[in-house]
């Protein structure tokens, strides 16, 4: 059996990394390896191109900004995703080509079918066998990242897209919402329900996959 690829989605605070965790030991209690990765910053060369991305004081142009995820992607796609895969791994990335159509497309107003041949070229044709989609109004979920924020003492975080108005995040959320009408690997989760309940809807799905 070749591995198994899983992308969680959604936007800013909808609870990837929380979701991700509970879907670590649910996978190792299973037996499984599993590589847990992020975009962007995934690999050695990526972690460098995310804190330029997030961080940078200069302005940086859409164009560039994009072009800054595709370098990252495809690194990240042939160091470290399809070798964990080619080892069986179930490989679990927190945001991957679908960010690029959410926020790139739906967000800054590019052409979503020019990205979706860019995440193609970049992610040298791979895709999620299964996506989940944590959906989320937006002032939900940007309270709680501030409330996390707040909760770890965090005055600086990796800002960029946080500073981003609220409308630009609803942008974000109907974006996923579309996309996740397009192919059958979306899974779209409630995100609004506690932790525990986001968790055992995915379980539901994950057994299919065991
Ligand atoms: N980006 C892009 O533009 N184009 C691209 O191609 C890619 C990315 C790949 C990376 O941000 C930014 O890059 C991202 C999109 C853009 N920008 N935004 N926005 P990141 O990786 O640094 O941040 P993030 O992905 O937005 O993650 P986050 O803020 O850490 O959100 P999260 O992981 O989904 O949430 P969380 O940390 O699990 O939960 C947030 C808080 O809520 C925390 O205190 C939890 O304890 C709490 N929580 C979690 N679940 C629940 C439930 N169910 N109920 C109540 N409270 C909860």
């Amino acid at each position: 059996m070749a591995g198994l690829f899983i992308s969680l989605e959604g936007i800013e605070g909808a609870g990837k990394s929380t979701l991700i965790q509970k879907m670590i030991a649910y996978f190792e209690a299973a037996g499984k390896e599993v590589l847990l990765t992020r975009e962007p910053g995934g690999s050695e060369l990526g972690q460098k191109l995310r804190s330029i991305i997030l961080n940078a004081e200069e302005k940086i142009c859409p164009a560039a900004e994009l072009f800054l995820f595709l370098a990252d992607r495809a690194e990240h796609v042939e160091s470290c995703i399809k070798p964990a895969l080619a080892q069986e791994k179930v490989v679990l990335c927190d945001r991957f080509i679908d960010s690029t159509v959410a926020y790139q497309g739906y967000g800054r107003g590019m052409d979503v079918k020019q990205l979706q041949m860019l995440n193609e070229r970049a992610a040298g044709g791979l895709k999620p066998d299964l996506t989940i989609i944590l959906d989320l109004d937006p002032e939900i979920g940007l309270a709680r990242a501030n409330a996390r924020n707040k909760a770890e003492n965090l005055t600086i975080r990796e800002g960029r897209f946080e500073a981003e108005a609220l409308e630009f995040h609803q942008k974000i959320r109907a974006g996923f919402l579309a996309l996740s009408k397009e192919e059958k690997r979306f899974f779209v989760v409630d995100a609004k329900q506690n932790a525990e309940a986001v968790f055992a809807d995915v379980c539901k799905k994950l057994q299919s996959f065991l």
